[in-house]
């Protein structure tokens, strides 16, 4: 990978509330969805080695913009704003609903999105809903399951299970074991990435 990508080249380029604010090239990008909380930001700083490149918290809510990053001049990540959030009225619910939408359905530079889900709880109603989401409009989808540090090994097979059942995951879309942690699925997730570039 560090053939093909200076990870420590890396940046946040700019955040965006609509279109008229997206980045205006040809870069590829893939975009991190998924709960809030879920580990979207630690994710992105677990990839680009960075210990607070992309914002994390223990405030959930807190993204609330899309936060385009650009990795060497040749990929970009976007951040965007999780999901699920009690405490998130439903204006905002609506603005953030309308401000996703818009991105997913018509960015032609989006590659791939990597949808994160919790790997210790079954996926939420709204896990569902975006997996069926990007199933329908035909974009390709990474599921990254999150914060494996805390599942003992022996139930990772079954929370495996129960994850796919749950989403009635498609068997040709990938699915990586991840820890921001101790790194799981580091190289996995890399090598799912640059398959979508
Ligand atoms: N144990 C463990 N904790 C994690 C992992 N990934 C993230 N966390 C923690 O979970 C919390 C939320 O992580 P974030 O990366 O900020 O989550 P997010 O999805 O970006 O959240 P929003 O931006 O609010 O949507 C932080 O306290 C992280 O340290 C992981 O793999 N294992
Ligand atoms: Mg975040």
């Amino acid at each position: 990978m560090s053939e093909i990508l200076n990870t420590h080249n890396a940046s946040l380029l700019l955040s965006a509330a609509n279109k008229s604010h997206y980045p205006q090239d040809d870069l590829p990008e893939v975009a991190l969805a998924g709960r809030s909380n879920v580990g979207k930001s630690s994710f992105i700083n677990t990839l680009l080695g960075r210990k607070n490149l992309a914002r994390t918290s223990g405030k959930p809510g807190k993204t609330q913009l899309l936060n385009f990053y650009n990795i060497d001049d040749k990929l970009r990540f976007v951040d965007v704003p999780g999901y699920g959030y009690a405490k998130v009225s439903k204006a905002d619910r609506a603005k953030w609903g309308k401000m996703i939408e818009e991105y997913l359905t018509s960015r032609d530079n989006l590659r791939a999105v990597v949808s994160l889900v919790d790997f210790r709880h079954d996926p939420s109603a709204d896990d569902v809903q975006m997996y069926d989401f990007l199933k329908y409009y035909d974009i390709p989808v990474i599921l990254v399951a999150t914060k494996a540090d805390k599942v003992p090994r022996g139930k990772w097979n079954k929370h495996e299970a129960a994850v796919k059942k749950k989403l009635n995951f498609d068997k040709l879309d990938q699915f990586i074991i991840f820890s921001s942690v101790d790194r799981t699925g580091l190289d996995a997730s890399w090598d799912a990435i640059l398959e979508c570039l």
